[in-house]
């Protein structure tokens, strides 16, 4: 029903993607999507690239005065960087020296013997987190239709190398978006950038931890019908195709493993004739499916696998131990990941929302939340119960 791909080298002409399934007449914001293509391509502990991008998105499809038209979108990104590396990258006669040094952690030594790949670069760089930049765009797109429907997504920089932030249950954006590290903790905020620092002058790389939070979800996202469309696999496995993510944690996540039953689960209350939680260890999903509470997960993200200071690696063509290959790059992309994260949440929502409420056009979507809400209302009233 609904489906997206993504296309595009790093340092190609540009990327590209399409979404096909989004009903028609939903306003889109295009200012918006720039707005957060930008908050990707910040953060503490980026590389010289960024310098270089100024993402931005261009339609191409599927618009029509700002209105989605029910057909393909499809939309480009330019790679800005693309001018400095045409001789390599040409489409039709692009060329260079070979990568011959595959950097441990990284897609060069599998990918390369998967494509039979002599030089590495023709694997790096679609492995290259430069693809992310489409995804957000893709995941804005998302974001502007879930918002429609009352769904927001958010997130924040839990931890970064070392340095976790304090517990955090409610944060505010406005503190996030302050934030060079988007963590809305301020003692933690100052450290965390010390560690980048620390770990640059070293010639490493740090990795970290960021939380995605849904609110607004309805009840009845996702199913226990099939593995496949239970809610909490359909995230993490959304979320584990991003480069770096190492693991996805819903609610308690590994926690809940120390723990018995009873300071595992979130207990049913009465609040007049509201059923209310009293916890959400959960982190919103029970058997697979949304259940009304705020979704909340948790991301570890391994640090960067191109060290300036290079791991030892072998030289693929001479067959000799040789450090790992060095390209540009940054030292922490942790508050990148975490904008990335909030687009692979939103990318994933929309299949299952359709799914409940289906609709061809956004006003029809609309109507069948309506009514689903309203049935869900009555369903254990005890005027109608009782009758
Ligand atoms: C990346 C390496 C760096 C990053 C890049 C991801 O690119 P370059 O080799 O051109 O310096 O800057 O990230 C982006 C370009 C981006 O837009 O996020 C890598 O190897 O994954």
């Amino acid at each position: 029903m609904f489906r997206y791909l993504t296309a595009g080298e790093s340092h190609g002409p540009a990327l590209i993607g399409v979404l096909d399934g989004l009903p028609a007449k939903l306003r889109i914001d295009v200012e918006q999507i720039d707005a957060v293509l930008a908050r990707r391509q910040g953060g503490y502990g980026r590389g010289k690239r960024m310098k270089i991008e100024l993402d931005q998105v261009e339609f191409l499809a599927g618009l029509r005065g700002s209105y989605t038209l029910g057909s393909p979108i499809a939309v480009m990104i330019r790679n800005r960087d693309y001018k400095n590396n045409r001789d390599m990258m040409d489409p039709v006669t692009g060329h260079g020296q070979p990568l011959t040094n595959p950097r441990p952690g990284h897609a060069d030594y599998a990918g390369a013997l998967k494509y039979r790949q002599r030089d590495l670069r023709n694997v790096l760089e679609r492995a290259s987190a430069r693809e992310t930049a489409m995804r957000v765009c893709l995941g804005e797109i998302c974001a502007q239709f879930l918002q429609a429907l009352g769904i927001t997504t958010r997130s924040y920089v839990h931890r970064i190398g070392p340095v976790e932030a304090g517990e955090i249950d409610e944060f505010s954006q406005e503190d996030v978006e302050k934030s060079d590290v988007r963590c809305p903790d301020p003692m933690a905020e100052r450290a965390m950038i010390e560690e980048i620092d620390k770990a640059k002058a070293a010639g490493d790389t740090l990795g970290g931890q960021y939380v995605v939070r849904v609110d607004g979800m309805p009840v009845g996202i996702g199913s226990n019908r099939q593995p496949y469309t239970r809610l909490d696999g359909v995230l993490a496995g959304a979320l584990m195709g991003m480069q770096t993510v190492k693991a996805v944690e819903v609610g308690l996540g590994a926690d809940v493993a120390s723990r018995p039953g009873s300071a595992a689960h979130d207990p049913f209350a009465l609040n007049e004739d509201q059923v209310v939680r009293t916890s959400n260890r959960a982190g919103g999903i029970e058997g697979g499916m949304s259940n009304g509470q705020p979704i909340v997960l948790r991301v570890s993200v391994k640090p960067i696998p191109t060290l300036v200071r290079a791991l030892p690696s072998v030289n693929l063509q001479e067959m000799t131990t040789a450090p790992a290959t060095v390209v540009r790059s940054d030292v922490c992309v942790v508050p990148a990941a975490a904008i990335v994260g909030e687009a692979m949440v939103r990318l994933a929502l929309v299949q299952p929302v359709l799914e409940k409420f289906g609709g061809d056009s956004i006003e029809e979507t609309l109507e069948n939340l309506v009514r689903s809400k309203a049935a869900a209302e009555v369903l254990f009233d005890r005027s109608t119960t009782e009758a």
